[in-house]
């Protein structure tokens, strides 16, 4: 009886998870009278944040929506406990249920991945990577210097071996993917930690093609000999081969960490198998959790059994107190990404990423690589002789979110830059198809071939002021709306 209920106002698309339509508006306007109580100014906020995301086309493609099992799970109690140490094995008492929650994230995370160890207390990616960067570290270089000098414990190193260790942590190679090919800050790059910590060298992409020059990258790894072979990216519209860069990786003596964080999502519903899942192939895998899997705001990292221990050492060794509340709703997310309608969703984001490429090719613009076969789409806007700066404030101001993103070579640099990111996970959970996608690359192309550039007094184009046509951001924004209104976020959830 309870559960004819509840499924008689469940609201659901194709591609999202449904949710009680009834108990989620209960829940949220309870909790935003409790909020907007003690300080009404972030209820607002949090009311806003929901009427924006609703009203215009999201196409960041590291952004998505979290079903409202995960973001409920996140305003908990959970949230109150410090966990330091892992599941079983604490530095603070009375755990048994931030244990629960954990565990369950990470047996989740496992049987999704085919991963043979799972961590699941990064906050962030930037966290996750530096998780595994410091595990290579301590596996690769700290353990042989601690069993050279017959020691257990860095405590007990003498100061000369603690200085030759140190210098010796400080001194490793890293060879990752070129930011302007796609690669991500991260990745050994000097504004990021990362770059500080280690000798940084980045392949790119073939000058014709734009893809990936697998035997450049591993003449390359010859040359450099790095202690980590990074691959992943943030804006390569491709799939990568995991398998030749595992070869290349033992042909140097490299480590193979992959960053699968844009495209965890498409692993995780088998969009990208064999050759193309990272996970049987790298040493290390780091993930967010947040973009095309769908989850809370945070990080992860898999691991193979070498790396373990080393991996579970995260907290606290560059780690604050574990997120209980996360954690718990990590659980939530990848347990929702165990149903088979997660791949389905995870199909559709590739097919919605293709047709909204060959939308935009039929139109005439130049996409980086010709294409996509992942979530993403990277469009060159030179030929709207706009920069990526105001491209995507012009798309902005039209209602469709998208950000600027370098091309490889760019000659507007990484500040104004020539292109513009687009991708498909944030659309396609609200039920956007193939044919919808087409349509939004129409208003892209309509959008931008009707921008232009400011003049300045010297006569030379700004790269960030422009000028849009009369009525064309009011025009492309109902249009928008039309598309949206067609495809509801949370259907059924009324803030009242
Ligand atoms: N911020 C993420 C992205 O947009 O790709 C990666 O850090």
């Amino acid at each position: 009886m309870t559960q004819t209920r509840t499924r008689s106002t469940e609201i659901a698309n194709a591609f999202a998870p449904p949710f009680d339509g009834q108990a989620a508006s209960a829940a949220y306007r309870s909790a935003l009278q409790v909020i907007g109580a003690a300080e009404p100014r972030v209820a607002d906020a949090i009311r806003a944040e929901l009427a924006d995301q609703r009203a215009s086309l999201k196409l960041i493609a590291s952004e998505n929506y979290a079903s409202p099992a995960v973001l409920l799970t996140m305003g908990t109690w959970l949230s109150d406990k410090y966990a330091e140490g892992t599941v079983g094995h604490r530095f603070y008492a009375a755990c048994q249920n931030i244990d629960a929650v954990e565990r369950l994230a990470v047996d989740h995370a496992r049987a999704l991945f085919g991963a043979p160890h799972a961590y699941v207390q990064p906050h962030s990616g930037i966290d996750a990577n530096l998780v595994a960067f410091w595990a290579i570290l301590a596996q690769r270089i700290e353990s042989p210097a601690l069993a050279r000098a017959s020691v257990k414990h860095v405590n007990d190193l003498s100061d000369a071996d603690w200085a030759a260790l140190r210098s010796a942590l400080g001194n490793q190679r890293m060879l990752g993917m070129a930011l302007d090919a796609g690669g991500h800050l991260t990745h050994g790059f000097r504004p990021n930690i990362s770059g500080k910590m280690f000798h940084q060298s980045s392949y790119g992409t073939d000058a014709h093609t734009e893809l990936l020059d697998y035997a450049e990258v591993r003449r390359m790894a010859r040359e450099f000999k790095p202690l980590i072979l990074i691959a992943g990216y943030s804006a390569y519209p491709r799939k990568v081969n995991f398998a030749v860069m595992r070869e290349i990786a033992d042909e140097v003596g490299a480590t193979l960490m992959v960053d699968m964080a844009h495209f965890a999502g498409l692993v995780a519903g088998k969009v990208f198998t064999g050759d193309f899942d990272p996970v049987p192939f790298a040493h290390v895998t780091t993930t967010t959790t947040h973009k095309s899997l769908r989850g809370p705001r945070g990080g992860m990292v898999l691991c193979q059994p070498e790396f373990a221990d080393a991996v579970d050492r995260g907290c606290p060794m560059v780690l604050g107190g574990p997120l209980g509340q996360v954690m718990a709703a990590k659980a939530v997310a990848l347990a929702e990404a165990r149903q088979p309608e997660f791949a389905t969703y995870a199909t559709a984001i590739a097919d919605n990423a293709h047709s909204l490429a060959d939308g935009l090719m039929r139109h005439g613009a130049r996409l980086v690589t010709g294409g996509t076969d992942n979530h993403l789409v990277l469009l060159d806007v030179t030929s709207f002789g706009l920069t990526g700066r105001q491209a995507e404030s012009a798309l902005v101001e039209s209602g469709i979110v998208t950000n600027r993103n370098a091309i490889p070579r760019d000659p507007n640099g990484a500040w104004y830059t020539s292109g513009v990111r687009l991708g498909t996970p944030a659309l396609t959970s609200r039920g956007f198809g193939a044919d919808d996608m087409d349509r939004v690359a129409t208003l892209i192309v309509e959008v931008l071939g009707d921008t232009r550039p400011t003049v300045t007094a010297d006569g030379s184009n700004s790269k960030a002021k422009y000028a849009l046509g009369e009525g064309r951001a009011a025009r492309t924004r109902s249009a928008a709306l039309e598309l949206l209104d067609a495809h509801p976020l949370y259907p059924g959830l009324d803030l009242g």
